[in-house]
């Protein structure tokens, strides 16, 4: 039985979802709460391998749509039963840097896949696994360019996709907020590391005034 609480972040390229989750790890571990970082895809080896075919051509040639659908589907199905699930029946809280609503906003609202046939294919790898709070790190797609550019490593297949494909994941983004106002909390990720941090930290407190209070 579940009985830790499942927080996922989601966002453009560079919104800081790593920063921020491990700011958040450390806030809630002073808390005395354990905690689980994943990340999508990936975070088994199952879907390391999947991390590896969807973003660096592993298998010399780029999968197509529907293929990066079902891998990015195979990837979290591998993570949910492995990794989410059992760490949140023991009591751990888990932090997913990405979850189903990435698939939501890459493959929905910027590829154009239907949102339903997204959602069905979703219900089956998760096996109806939903966050408990959904953290939106909001930002542009200028600056996100510029947060990628400043990094050392070249971007990946999706990264490198257009300015309006890179809107639209945004603007998903901003819709599924929109859509799923209990479980959606949206944060302005242009602010500094120390803002967006304490932002974070206020809205824990507040939907989990049990758990955490300091
Ligand atoms: N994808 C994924 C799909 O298409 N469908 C799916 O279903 C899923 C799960 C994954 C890619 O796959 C796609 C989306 C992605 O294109 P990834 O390599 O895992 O890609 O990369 P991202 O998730 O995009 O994460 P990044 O590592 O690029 O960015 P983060 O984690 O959001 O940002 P972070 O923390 O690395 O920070 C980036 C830079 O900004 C600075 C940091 O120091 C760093 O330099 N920074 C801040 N600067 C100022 N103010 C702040 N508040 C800052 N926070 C961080």
């Amino acid at each position: 039985m579940k009985k830790g609480i499942f927080i996922s972040f989601e966002g453009p390229e560079g919104g800081g979802k790593s920063t921020h989750i491990r700011d958040l790890e450390r806030f809630l571990e002073n808390n005395g709460i354990k905690t689980l970082r994943t990340r999508e895809p990936g975070g088994t080896r199952l879907g390391e391998v999947v991390r590896d075919l969807l973003q660096n051509n592993l298998a010399g040639e780029a999968p197509s749509s529907r293929a990066e659908v079902m891998l990015f589907a195979a990837s979290r199905a591998q993570l949910c039963e492995n990794v989410i699930r059992p760490a949140l029946d023991e009591g751990t809280w888990v932090l997913a840097d990405r979850y189903a609503d990435s698939t939501y906003a890459y493959q929905g609202y910027a590829r154009g896949f239907n949102l339903a046939d997204l959602k069905e294919i979703t219900r089956f790898a998760t096996g109806s696994l939903v966050p408990d709070l959904t953290i939106l790190l909001d930002l542009p797609p200028e600056a996100s360019r510029q947060r990628l550019a400043a990094r050392a490593n070249a971007p990946d297949r999706i990264e490198s996709e257009g300015e309006e494909f890179h809107l639209k994941v945004r603007n998903g983004f901003l819709e599924l907020a929109r859509d799923n106002p209990e479980r959606y909390a949206v944060i302005d990720a242009r602010d500094s590391r120390e803002a967006v941090s304490a932002l974070i930290e206020a809205e824990i407190k507040a939907r989990f005034p049990n758990q955490v209070r300091s």
